[in-house]
């Protein structure tokens, strides 16, 4: 991790002047967005090309369209606009996440189940964001965050249910310095910039890929299962997973990284291309290039440590639409887009997306800001080595929105609630637990 310094607050400060503000949720959240795409760019190399090749992208799709490029978000919002992938093994950890998150204002929201997805992974999953449009605006940044069944027999025999809750009940993701500065971002409302400073270090150091010797043994025995399983499951710490950057025309993105050399996988998840003028884009489309020998460190059952390689961590990029009310992503998961009406006018009549009038009566349409895991399944396929093996005749836990909710320790916030909010132009309030 020698490349990687994180970018000190103090220094950015004395850059603007010398100001000493207290730092707000948001700022952290902002701050907390660039320490990671610098260490993942450190990490990750062919990430800094793609995050390289959105801008080029970006560019030339605002010379071309003007102001309607920005229909969908700021440039200065959509050039910083990141999503992360963590995967957590235990519900006391997704609720150490979730105060971690807290303190950047980002709140978790909906409920996946990628045990549903094809193949099936054996985790649930929620994704921390900002709740309101104005935070949107500021810095949009959003982790998917999953978290390990370990008692679905499908996957796990009771043996290995038993090992996995001894080998995750026993390691330390997060410091406890980092969590109590959470909770004090929680009550105080804000950190001076030491502080600050110190929770990026320490929950930036957390994210990163660690270099601790991986039990080869217990590692292969996971994957053989499922190569998620064995990436949370199999080693002592957490890391980022993806961390993708926002592109206005994914099209000619995943045509450029092509003529960089750059291996895609064969094509581009969720709603097909839209032309424009021809129709509208609706929720995400997303497309990745294939993941990573990284080099990493096993354990051998004789105890000696010998150097090898993982492929785990993938590059992803993606491109937002118009959020779906229910009846249009029930349309569209049904139909797909041939059912759709072509116009804005039109989708927005048949209250299929949402969307909001501005001053002079105009359309705003709603970005879309959650995760389409399903769709993006191809994703997860593309990059595993093998299927892993489920026991479908076995049971399966229940896990739902509720013991989700139950396992973060705080409301878990509904994707409609809050489009519906934005759409109605009112303050969105958190509901009663
Ligand atoms: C998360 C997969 C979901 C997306 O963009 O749909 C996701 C993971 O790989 O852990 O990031
Ligand atoms: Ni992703």
């Amino acid at each position: 991790m020698s490349r990687f310094r994180y970018l000190r607050l103090s220094e950015r400060v004395e850059a603007e002047g010398g100001h000493r503000w207290p730092v707000s949720p948001t700022h952290l959240r902002a701050d907390l967005a660039t320490n990671l795409s610098e260490l993942y760019g450190s990490e990750v190399p062919a990430y800094t090309t793609l995050v390289e090749a959105c801008e080029h992208v970006n560019a030339d799709v605002l010379a071309r369209r003007g102001d309607d490029a920005e229909r969908l978000g700021s440039i200065r919002r959509v050039t910083a606009e990141r999503h992360g992938a963590i995967r957590v093994g235990t519900e006391a950890e997704l609720a150490q996440v979730a105060r971690i998150f807290g303190a950047c204002g980002m709140h978790p929201v909906g409920f996946y189940d990628l045990r549903e997805a094809t193949p099936p992974i054996p985790v649930v999953s929620t994704a921390f964001r900002p709740l309101a449009g104005g935070e949107l605006a500021e810095n949009p940044f959003r982790v998917f965050t999953s978290v390990l069944v370990v008692d679905d027999r499908r996957f796990f025999d009771e043996r290995t249910e038993a090992r996995l809750r001894e080998f995750l009940d026993a390691r330390t993701l997060f410091p406890a310095e980092l969590l109590q500065l959470a909770d004090l971002m929680g009550s105080e409302g804000e950190l001076t910039h030491e502080q600050a400073d110190r929770f990026l270090e320490l929950a930036t150091a957390s994210f990163a890929l660690s270099d601790e010797p991986v039990d080869r043994v217990w590692y292969e025995h996971l994957e053989a299962i499922s190569s998620v399983a064995a990436d949370i499951g199999g080693v002592g710490s957490t890391h980022i997973n993806h961390l993708t950057p926002r592109v206005l025309d994914i099209d000619a993105l995943y045509a450029r990284m092509g003529e960089l050399g750059i291996e895609m996988i064969d094509r581009i998840q969720g709603p097909p291309r839209v032309e424009p003028g021809e129709g509208v884009d609706v929720l995400l489309r997303q497309t990745s290039f294939r993941a990573l020998a990284e080099p990493r460190r096993f354990r051998e059952p004789d105890g000696s440590v010998v150097d090898a390689h993982l492929r785990v961590r993938f590059g992803e990029v993606e491109a937002r639409g118009v959020a779906l009310t229910p009846a249009g992503r029930d349309l569209y998961d049904g139909r797909g887009l041939r059912a759709f009406p072509r116009t804005e006018e039109e989708l927005h009549a048949q209250g299929l997306a949402y969307y909001r009038r501005d001053d002079q009566g105009r359309l705003q349409p709603i970005v879309y800001e959650d995760f389409l895991p399903k769709s993006a399944a191809g994703i997860f396929a593309s990059n595993l080595t093998s299927d892993g093996t489920a026991d479908a005749r076995q049971r399966a836990s229940s896990r739902d929105a509720a013991w989700m909710q139950e396992a973060l320790g705080r409301t878990l916030h509904d994707p409609y609630a809050l489009y519906e909010a934005e759409r109605a132009g009112e303050v969105y309030r958190f509901p009663p637990r």
